[in-house]
């Protein structure tokens, strides 16, 4: 991930203006001057449960990133701003994965908890980035077990007591570390059975199964902001379903997360001396056909790049009509495979500050 843009200044008229799409008449001029008055007096804005779930719609609908926003308007918004401890967010966690995951009907889905009481002030957080992580160890000849992106939260989980199994593997699905009002991080094992994962097989070749690889279902990304009406949220986990090249052209290609291009390109025998043999466009090829063969035989929603490229240009024709500008960075938008065969590579795009939006921040740790 590149670094994120600097964080947004906008006006305080700014960023209640969402609101408008919440309300009309006399109710909008009555919330604006509540949410003013609480912004002025250095709180956090009021904001009923209906209107999180229209901040938390547009800040995805917002997102410059995000390629599947076309599905905004289905966002399933958990209001759970009243929990203190991290006994209780971890429970609220669970709920929210088991509820996404839907037996493979993935649903989009954003809990929103507490803001702090004062900017800058404590409150809820969780560490992972993700809800569903495979661990990653480091041993002492620098070799690399699993994956290389969570060596860091892996090592906080180790501190606060976590043991990995008794035969470390590659896809160890790591605890949570959370932390409720008080600041203090809580280690929360995964019961057995919470995480839906799926095993990776390949529709003509057999040798594939044995390569033992697997993926979670769902991404919930947890380490993200959520800024809203002059506030940040800094827990309101987020998950839409996976589009298949996040996992086949990046977490299990490459080189500095699990690097298997050469893996199946032995399998493939061909010719690894030679980059003209383009040994590594066709592992990748085989490689994301495997996982969108699994995922739809296991009946787990994920979306392939070509589709998701329409989806969004549908997108923006219908932010067009609405009268509304889309935001968004082609470095992200467009697929990391065969970029060239998908209409989003073909189309302009331009980034601006927006609010509500989702922003990284500091790791919890720093
Ligand atoms: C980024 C697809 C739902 C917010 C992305 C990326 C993809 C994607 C491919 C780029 C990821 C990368 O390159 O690492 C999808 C699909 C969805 C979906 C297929 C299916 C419904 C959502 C939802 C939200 C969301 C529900 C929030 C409510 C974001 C954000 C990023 C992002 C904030 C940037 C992440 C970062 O900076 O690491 N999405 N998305 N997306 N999406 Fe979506
Ligand atoms: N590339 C990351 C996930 C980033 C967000 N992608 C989504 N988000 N599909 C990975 O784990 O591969 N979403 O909310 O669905």
């Amino acid at each position: 991930s590149a670094t994120p843009p600097p964080p947004v200044s906008a006006s305080v008229e700014d960023e209640l203006a969402f609101l408008s799409e919440a309300h009309h008449g006399h109710i909008l001029d009555e919330r604006l001057a509540v949410c003013r008055a609480a912004l002025a007096a250095q709180l956090p804005a009021p904001l009923t449960s209906a209107e999180l779930t229209w901040a938390g719609r547009i800040a995805w609908r917002n997102h410059a990133r995000c390629i599947g926003r076309h599905y905004w308007r289905s966002l399933n918004v958990r209001d759970h701003r009243h929990l203190d401890s991290a006994d209780q967010i971890a429970a609220s966690l669970r709920e929210h994965l088991e509820f996404a995951q839907a037996d493979g009907n993935v649903r989009s889905v954003l809990t929103v908890y507490a803001p702090p009481d004062h900017p800058g002030g404590p409150a809820p957080r969780i560490w992972n980035h993700q809800l569903c992580s495979y661990a990653g160890y480091r041993h002492h000849d620098g070799t690399i077990l699993g994956d290389p992106k969570t060596i860091a939260l892996t090592d906080h989980a180790r501190a606060l007591g976590w043991e990995p199994p008794s035969t470390p593997g590659r896809f160890d699905l790591l605890p949570w570390i959370v932390s409720g009002r008080d600041g203090r991080p809580h280690l929360f094992p995964l019961p057995a059975g919470l995480v839906r994962e799926v095993r990776l097989r390949h529709p003509q070749f057999a040798w594939f199964e044995q390569l033992g690889l697997r993926w979670y279902a769902v991404p919930v990304i947890s380490d993200m902001s959520l800024h809203a009406a002059g506030t940040d949220y800094p827990a309101a986990p987020f998950n839409g379903w996976y589009m298949g090249t996040e996992i086949g052209a990046r977490n299990l290609a490459d080189t500095d997360r699990y690097n298997l291009l050469p893996v199946i390109a032995e399998k493939l025998a061909l010719d690894q001396r030679n980059p003209r043999s383009l040994w590594k466009d066709r592992a990748l090829l085989e490689l994301n056909a495997a996982v969108l063969h699994s995922y739809e035989s296991d009946g787990v929603k994920l979306v392939d790049h070509h589709t998701a490229s329409a989806e969004f240009i549908k997108f923006c024709e219908r932010e067009k009509t609405a009268g509304r500008e889309v935001s968004a960075r082609w470095d992200w938008i467009v697929p990391p495979m065969s970029p060239a065969t998908t209409t989003v590579f073909h189309t302009p795009m331009a980034e601006f500050p927006t609010t509500p939006d989702f922003h990284a921040q500091p790791s919890a740790w720093a």
